[in-house]
C-alpha cells in the first residue's frame, strides 16, 4: 500500500521553473562542491524514511555548516518558492523527516552543525549546534557531572533538532518532561531567511511571547532550528532498576502510585512491555534473554534513582516498596538488577522493542497517550476495536506507561499475507485512534504527525484549533515553503 496516496502536494511548490533552477545553482555556489548531493544513489538514504514505509523525491540534498549559509539558502527558497524539508537523524516514525513522493524540495541536512559549543556547569545549561546526535550531547554533558535526561532507542542517530522539532519523548518523561521541558532558548532560521537568536539560558524570561515554542514540535514547517540552550539536571549516582512482571494494567498502575509515593518522587522510569514484545525480542535479538524463570502476560522495567552515591536509604525504600507490592499481589514475580550489565540488559529488552518488531514483519502503530486513569478502559476497548477488524492481530502494546504514552502496535498475523494486512491499515487505525478520542487521548503523543497522520488529524483536532495552527503556519509561511504536506 502506498502511504503517500493521501497527500495532495503543495502544487504552488511543485514546479520547476527557470527561476528555481537559478536558485539551486546560487545555493550550490555558496555551499561548494563537496557539500551538496544531487546524484540519485547518494540522495536515496536522506530520501527513505527509517520505516521504510516513504520514499521522496528532492532536487538536491545539502549540507550547511553554520546558520549564515543556511540563512542565505533560505532566503534563495523563499524567493524562488522552493521548498525545505529540514533532517536530523532520519529517525522519524511518521515520515516527517524525507520529502514528498514527488517533491521538488530541497533537503537540508544538519549534519554537519555538529559542535556542542559550551556547558555552563553552575547555570546547568549546554548550547548545542541542531545536528549534534543525542548520545554525544548525554556524554558530554555526563563528562562534566551534569545529566541531559532525554533518552530513547535512537538516541545513537537521532539529533537534538529533530528532538526538538518533535518534542520527542522517551524513557525519562515522568520525571524530566518533554524534550520542550529540556530547553531554555533556541536560535531559528525563519521561512524567509531572518534569524531569531535566543540563547540566553534563562529559566526565567517574560519579555512577551515565549516564540521557541512554536517551533518546539512544529516538525520543521515553521523554521530551521540550528542552537539550542539546553537544561541539564544532577546525575543519577544510584540507580535501583527492577524487571517485573505484572498481574494487570490497574496492577502495573497501582505499582507506579506506590513507587512514586514511597521513594520520594524518584521515578526515573515506568515502562510496560507485554510478553509478545518480550517475545519478539528474544526471537530477534542475539543475547536478549527472560529474566524471569516463568512467563507472564506484563512486564514493567521501574527504575529509581537518587543523585547521591550508594544511597542505602533508596535501595532500602525500593526493596521495601518491591516486598509489599509482592505481598499485595501487584507484583507476580521481580528480577532486581545487582549489576550495571544486569540493568543494561533488562534495558535490551525494551529498547529493541522497534527493531525486533521491525525484523518480525509489517506492523501498524498507535503512538498514543491517554489519562493515567482510563488506561485500562481504553486497552480493552481498543483491542476489542482491532480484534473487530482483523481476529488474528497481534498486539504489541509497550512504551512509557508512567507518563500515559503506550505504543499500542499490531502485528501482522502469523503466517498470513502482508498485503491483506496492510489493506486493514485504515480501518485498524481508525478502531485504535476511535478509542483513544472516547477516552480524552492523543492520537500523537511523542512521534509527531508527518506525513503518517496529517489527514488523520482533522478528525480528532478541533476545527479551531486546526484553524489557529493555519493561521500560524500561513504568517510565518506565506508560501508554503517548509516541509510541505506535513502536519497540516
Ligand atoms: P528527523 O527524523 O530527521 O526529523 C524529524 C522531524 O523534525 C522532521 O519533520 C524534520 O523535518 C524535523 N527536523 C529535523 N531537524 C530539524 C531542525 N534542525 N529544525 C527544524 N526541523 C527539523 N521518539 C520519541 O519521541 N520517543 C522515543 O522513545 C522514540 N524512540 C525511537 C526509537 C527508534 C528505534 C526510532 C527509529 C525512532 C524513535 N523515536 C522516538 C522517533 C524519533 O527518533 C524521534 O522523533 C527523534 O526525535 C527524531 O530525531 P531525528 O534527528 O532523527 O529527526
Ligand atoms: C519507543 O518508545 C519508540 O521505543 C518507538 O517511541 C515505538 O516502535 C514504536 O512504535
Ligand atoms: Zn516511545
Amino acid at each position: 500500500m502506498s502511504l503517500n496516496k493521501n497527500i495532495k502536494s503543495n502544487r504552488k511548490v511543485e514546479n520547476i521553473d527557470n527561476n528555481q533552477s537559478k536558485g539551486i545553482a546560487e545555493i550550490k555556489r555558496i555551499l561548494g562542491k563537496h557539500h551538496y548531493s544531487e546524484d540519485k544513489d547518494a540522495m536515496q538514504t536522506y530520501l527513505t524514511d527509517w520505516r521504510g514505509h516513504y520514499i521522496g523525491q528532492a532536487q538536491l540534498v545539502v549540507f550547511p555548516n553554520n546558520v549564515e549559509k543556511i540563512s542565505k539558502i533560505v532566503k534563495i527558497c523563499a524567493r524562488e518558492k522552493i521548498s525545505i524539508v529540514p533532517q536530523g537523524g532520519n529517525t522519524s516514525m511518521c515520515g516527517g523527516s524525507v520529502p514528498l513522493k514527488h517533491g521538488t524540495s530541497i533537503l537540508l541536512s544538519t549534519s554537519r552543525l555538529n559542535k556542542i559549543l559550551s556547558l555552563d556547569s553552575t547555570n546547568y545549561t549546554m548550547t548545542v549546534e541542531a545536528g549534534c546526535i543525542l548520545q554525544h550531547i548525554q556524554k558530554a554533558a555526563l563528562e562534566a557531572d551534569r545529566y541531559f535526561p532525554l533518552s530513547l532507542a535512537a538516541e545513537g542517530s537521532c539529533m537534538i533538532g529533530g528532538n526538538l522539532a518533535t518534542n520527542a519523548g522517551g524513557t525519562n518523561v515522568l520525571r524530566y518532561g518533554n524534550a520542550r521541558d529540556l530547553v531554555l532558548g533556541l536560535e531559528i532560521v525563519l521561512p524567509d531567511g531572518r534569524i531569531i537568536n535566543e540563547l540566553q539560558g534563562l529559566r526565567k524570561d517574560n519579555t512577551g511571547y515565549d516564540l521557541k515554542q512554536l517551533f518546539l514540535g512544529s516538525e520543521g514547517t515553521l523554521g530551521i532550528i540550528t542552537k539550542a540552550v539546553l537544561k541539564l539536571h544532577p546525575v543519577p549516582k544510584t540507580i535501583k532498576a527492577a524487571y517485573c512482571a505484572v498481574p494487570n494494567i490497574p496492577a502495573a498502575l497501582e505499582l507506579l502510585n506506590r513507587a512514586r509515593m514511597e521513594s520520594g518522587d524518584c521515578v526515573e522510569t515506568f515502562e510496560l512491555i507485554s510478553r509478545l514484545v518480550m517475545e519478539l525480542v528474544i526471537k530477534h535479538i542475539p543475547g536478549a534473554r527472560d529474566p524471569l524463570d516463568t512467563p507472564y502476560e506484563h512486564y514493567v522495567l521501574l527504575e529509581i534513582i537518587s543523585t547521591k552515591s550508594n544511597d542505602e536509604g533508596l535501595t532500602y525504600k525500593f526493596e521495601h516498596m518491591l516486598e509489599k507490592a509482592m505481598e499485595d499481589g501487584l507484583i507476580l514475580d521481580a528480577a532486581l538488577a545487582q549489576t550495571e550489565k544486569q540493568r543494561q540488559a533488562f534495558w535490551a529488552l525494551r529498547e529493541n522493542a522497534t527493531e525486533s518488531q521491525k525484523l518480525e514483519g509489517a506492523s501498524i502503530k498507535h503512538d498514543i497517550s491517554i489519562p493515567l486513569s482510563s488506561i485500562p478502559a481504553f486497552y480493552t476497548s481498543a483491542w476489542q476495536a482491532i480484534l473487530a477488524v482483523e481476529p488474528r492481530a497481534r498486539l504489541l502494546a509497550f512504551g512509557h506507561a508512567g507518563d500515559g504514552n503506550i505504543h499500542f502496535n499490531v502485528a501482522e498475523p502469523e503466517g498470513g499475507k502482508t498485503s491483506d494486512f496492510m489493506n486493514k491499515w485504515d480501518a485498524i487505525n481508525c478502531a485504535v485512534h476511535d478509542s483513544v478520542k472516547k477516552f480524552n487521548g492523543s492520537i500523537s503523543a511523542e512521534h509527531g504527525i508527518g506525513q503518517l497522520k496529517r489527514n488523520e488529524l482533522p478528525r480528532y483536532k478541533s476545527d479551531t484549533s486546526l484553524d489557529v495552527m493555519k493561521m500560524i503556519k500561513n504568517t510565518l509561511d506565506p508560501h508554503g515553503i517548509m516541509n510541505p504536506g506535513k502536519v497540516i
